[in-house]
C-alpha cells in the first residue's frame, strides 16, 4: 500500500474524471430579499454606499439589465432553482407551497458529487430538496431573534440580528463543514431589506439622521398609464403604515388622532414584542426622539410634506438594513480570500427581485415597470471572467440553473427554460432579445393587477388581465421614467404590431397559454374564508 498509493494518486490526477472534478468550480450564491438596485452603489451612488457588495462587480461582471420573470418573493426563487417560468414550475404566487416533485438545480449538482448548504431566507412552505446542511427562516422570518428550521437540530431560536446571524451560520459551515474534496455550491440568502425594515442596533444613529433625495416621480399622479398603477395599494402615503413601517408609535397616531393604515399597529407591536430589553431600549432612544419631533410638525403638515417626510423614514430604516448586508457581504468575501477561495469560485450578488424606493410614489414591487421587473446582478469569477465589466445583455433569474450546471459541465434538463450565461460572461457569443413576464398574485395584498408582458431593450407591451383588460406600450429609450402608455398612439401602429407578434411567439416559447392559472382564485378565496390571508 505505501508504494501503491502514490500510483494510483498519479493515475487519479490523469483521469479526465477526476482532474475535471478538480476544476469543478464552487458556487456561492448571495441573494438578499427586496434589494432595490437603486441601494447598491455599484449600480447608483446617490442613496447609499455599498464597498463591499461592489467588490463583486469590480472582480467581475455587472449586469444592467437584468430582470425576473414574475417579480415577487416565493416564485422569484421557484424560477430560480428549477429554470422555469412559474406557470410550469407552478409557483406562481406567495401563499401555496412550492411542488417539491420539481427537480431543482441542487438537487442535479449534490447528485453530481457537490457538497450543498442553505442560510436565510427560502419562503416556500416546505424545506429545500437537494442540500446537505440548511438553517432557514420560517416564511418571511424575523429580524431580531429569529426563529430557524434546521436540517440537523430541528427548530432553534437564535438571539441577535438576522443578517449577522445568516453570515455567521454561512461562515460556521465553510470553516467546520466544508470537504476539502468537493466543490461546493452555497446560498447565502439575506431576509433584508424586507419590510418592515428593521436595522441592526449599531445603525440606529447614523442611519435615522440622513435625508434622501427624492425620485422625479414621486407624485406621480398615474394619469398616463391604464388603471392598474392607479388602483395598486402600493403608495408611500397612503398604503405605507404609520407605525408598522414608519415606526411612528400607536400613542402618536392616538394623540394626532391619525387613522391606521392595514394593521398598523398590530404589525408594530408585533415587531417590537420580539426585542428583548437591551435591543428595545435602543430603538426606543431612537424612535422617542423621530415620534417627539413629529409630533411637533404633523398639525402643519400638508399632504404632500407627509409624502415626503414617510420617504425619508422609509428611505432611513430601508437603507438601514442594507448596511448590514454590506457589512456582511464583507465579512464573507474577507473569508474567502483569506482562504484562498476567491479563484476558482462563482460569486454572485443579486435579490429575488427590484423594489420601488419612492419611484412613481410606490414602495413594494410586482409591476414590470424597470424599479421591480430588474434585479441587481453582478458576478465574479476571477479565472474565467475578465473584471470590471458591464453588461446591458436581457438576462433573467430564469438563467441561473442552467448557468450553474453548465459551469459545473453538467448538461442540463431539457425541460429548463433559460440560457446558460456562462458564454456572455466568459466573451462568447450569447443573444437574447426579449424576455417574458408574468405577474399573477392578485387579488392580493397590494393589489397589483395580473398582467404578462414582453420586454425588449426598446419596448415593453403588457397587458393587465383579469379585473382589468388593458394593454400598455411602454417606450422605454423616449420614456425611461415610464410615464406615458402610447400602445394607442398611431406613431407606434407598426411596432405595436411587431411587438404583439413576439409575444405571442414569446408565449408559445414558452408554453405559457393560460391567462387565469393553476386554481389560484379558488385557492385565494377559500384561505380568506378561513381567515388565512
Ligand atoms: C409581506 C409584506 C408585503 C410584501 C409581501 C411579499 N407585508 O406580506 O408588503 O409585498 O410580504 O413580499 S408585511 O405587512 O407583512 O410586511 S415577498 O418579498 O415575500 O414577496
Ligand atoms: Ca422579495
Amino acid at each position: 500500500m505505501k508504494f501503491l498509493l502514490p500510483i494510483l494518486l498519479v493515475c487519479a490526477s490523469l483521469s479526465p474524471v477526476f482532474s475535471q472534478t478538480n476544476k469543478r468550480p464552487n458556487i456561492i450564491f448571495i441573494m438578499s430579499d427586496d434589494h432595490a438596485y437603486q441601494a447598491i452603489s455599484a449600480y447608483d451612488k446617490r442613496l447609499i454606499s455599498t464597498p463591499n457588495i461592489d467588490r463583486i462587480a469590480k472582480n467581475g461582471i455587472l449586469f444592467t439589465n437584468a430582470s425576473v420573470t414574475n417579480s415577487i418573493c416565493a416564485p422569484s426563487r421557484a424560477t430560480i432553482l428549477t429554470g422555469k417560468h412559474s406557470h410550469l414550475n407552478g409557483k406562481v404566487d406567495n401563499h401555496f407551497p412550492f411542488d417539491t416533485t420539481n427537480i431543482t438545480f441542487p438537487q442535479i449538482l449534490k447528485a453530481n458529487g457537490y457538497q450543498t448548504a442553505m442560510f436565510g431566507k427560502l419562503h416556500f412552505g416546505n424545506s429545500p430538496k437537494g442540500f446537505d446542511q440548511f438553517k432557514i427562516l420560517p416564511d418571511q422570518g424575523n429580524y431580531y431573534n429569529p426563529d430557524f428550521i434546521t436540517k440537523k437540530e430541528g427548530n432553534i431560536k437564535v438571539n441577535g440580528y438576522v443578517t449577522d446571524i445568516i453570515t455567521d451560520m454561512t461562515l460556521d459551515w465553510l470553516k467546520q463543514e466544508r470537504s476539502a474534496n468537493k466543490p461546493f455550491m452555497l446560498m447565502y440568502l439575506h431576509k433584508a431589506p424586507h419590510r418592515s425594515w428593521l436595522m441592526a442596533e449599531r445603525h440606529l444613529d447614523e442611519m435615522t439622521q440622513k435625508n434622501y433625495p427624492e425620485p422625479k416621480t414621486l407624485f406621480d399622479d398615474y394619469s398616463g398609464r391604464t388603471a392598474p398603477a392607479k388602483e395598486a395599494e402600493m403608495n408611500i402615503l397612503t398604503s405605507m403604515s404609520w407605525a408598522g413601517d414608519n415606526k411612528v408609535y400607536p400613542a402618536t397616531m392616538d394623540s394626532l388622532k391619525i387613522p391606521e393604515i392595514g394593521f398598523d399597529k398590530r404589525r408594530f407591536a408585533a415587531e417590537m414584542g420580539r426585542l428583548n430589553p437591551s435591543q428595545k431600549a435602543n430603538f426606543e432612544r431612537v424612535y422617542d426622539r423621530i415620534n417627539a419631533e413629529f409630533k411637533k410638525a404633523y398639525p402643519s403638515m400638508t399632504e404632500q410634506d407627509k409624502m415626503r417626510w414617510k420617504f425619508q423614514r422609509y428611505m432611513q430604516d430601508y437603507l438601514g438594513t442594507i448596511r448590514a448586508v454590506d457589512e456582511n457581504v464583507g465579512r464573507l468575501l474577507d473569508y474567502l480570500e483569506a482562504n484562498k477561495l476567491m479563484e476558482n469560485t462563482i460569486i454572485v450578488y443579486t435579490s429575488d427581485q427590484g423594489f420601488y424606493l419612492g419611484e412613481h410614489g410606490w414602495f413594494d414591487k410586482r409591476f414590470i415597470y424597470d424599479e421591480s421587473f430588474k434585479t441587481p446582478l453582478m458576478v465574479s469569477w476571477p479565472k474565467h471572467i475578465k473584471p470590471g465589466q458591464k453588461s446591458d445583455a436581457l438576462v433573467q433569474n430564469l438563467d441561473f440553473a442552467q448557468t450553474f450546471l453548465d459551469a459545473a459541465g453538467i448538461p442540463a434538463p431539457k425541460d429548463m427554460q433559460g440560457q446558460s450565461l456562462i458564454p456572455l460572461m466568459t466573451g462568447k457569443a450569447w443573444s437574447r432579445d426579449a424576455v417574458y413576464y408574468h405577474y399573477y398574485e392578485y387579488p392580493a395584498e397590494h393589489m397589483v393587477n395580473r398582467h404578462y408582458a414582453i420586454v425588449t431593450k426598446k419596448y415593453k407591451l403588457i397587458h393587465y388581465y383579469f379585473s382589468a383588460d388593458t394593454w400598455e406600450l411602454i417606450d422605454r429609450e423616449k420614456d425611461p421614467l415610464e410615464l406615458k402608455n402610447v400602445y394607442n398612439d398611431p406613431a407606434y401602429a407598426s411596432i405595436r404590431k411587431t411587438l404583439h407578434r413576439q409575444l405571442e411567439a414569446l408565449r408559445v416559447k414558452y408554453k405559457d397559454n393560460s391567462t387565469i392559472s393553476n386554481g389560484y382564485i379558488d385557492r385565494f378565496l377559500n384561505d380568506a374564508a378561513d381567515g388565512k390571508v
